[in-house]
């Protein structure tokens, strides 16, 4: 059974948002779409506290510049996406109702999350891949925001549990920061993620 798995279409990623995704609210049409084609449809909603070690802010940092946490390099971001506000919800034209299952994640301070299944840290999990085994699905197409980063995430981790994954590409859209959208689709087909359009 294969499961559409919807990455973060949430205002702060498209056209206006806090961290926006040029043409980040373009997709929405195809996602919505998308939704009739799979018996399994999940949402995921980036969702992180104010005080989130990911914000540049927090760290009196520039935006889009990097820092080592106890897991690793990890970019500093904009502040976005905080629990509650309107930047954290979903772009009013997507279709949520059809949903089965939301996921949040990037809850914790310490620990960011762009994968939709583990945190950065890439050992805390967020449930999902224990969700889509018990409702049977061994296969997942992935779509959203942003393609180099939690799409891509997603992606990897999927293919590393053992489910047949294929990136829509076309109803997807990319931050790019310092080539990391050719990055992620070379680590994504070298994991056998198929990229379709
Ligand atoms: C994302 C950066 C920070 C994403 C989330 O959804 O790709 N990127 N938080
Ligand atoms: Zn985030």
């Amino acid at each position: 059974m294969d499961a559409l798995i919807v990455i973060d279409v949430q205002n702060d990623f498209c056209p206006g948002g806090a961290l926006a995704v040029a043409e980040g609210d373009a997709i929405i049409p195809r996602i919505n779409a998308m939704m009739a084609d799979h018996p399994v449809r999940v949402l995921t909603q980036d969702w992180h506290p104010e005080g989130h070690s990911s914000f540049a802010a927090n760290h009196g940092a520039e935006p889009f510049s990097m820092t080592q946490m106890p897991y690793g390099p990890q970019v500093l971001w904009p502040t976005h996406c905080v629990q509650g506000t309107d930047g954290a919800a979903f772009h009013p034209d997507l279709q949520t109702a059809p949903a089965d299952l939301i996921l949040r994640k990037g809850f914790r301070s310490a620990i960011d999350s762009y994968s939709a299944f583990y945190e950065n840290d890439r050992t805390t999990p967020t449930g999902l891949d224990g969700y889509l085994r018990a409702r049977g699905v061994t296969a997942v197409t992935l779509a959203g925001l942003a393609t180099d980063f939690c799409v891509a995430f997603s992606a990897l981790d999927a293919a590393r549990l053992g489910f047949d994954v294929r990136v829509a590409l076309g109803a997807s859209r990319a931050i790019d920061l310092n080539g990391s959208l050719e990055e992620a689709r070379g680590r994504m087909r070298a994991a056998g993620v198929i990229l379709e359009d």
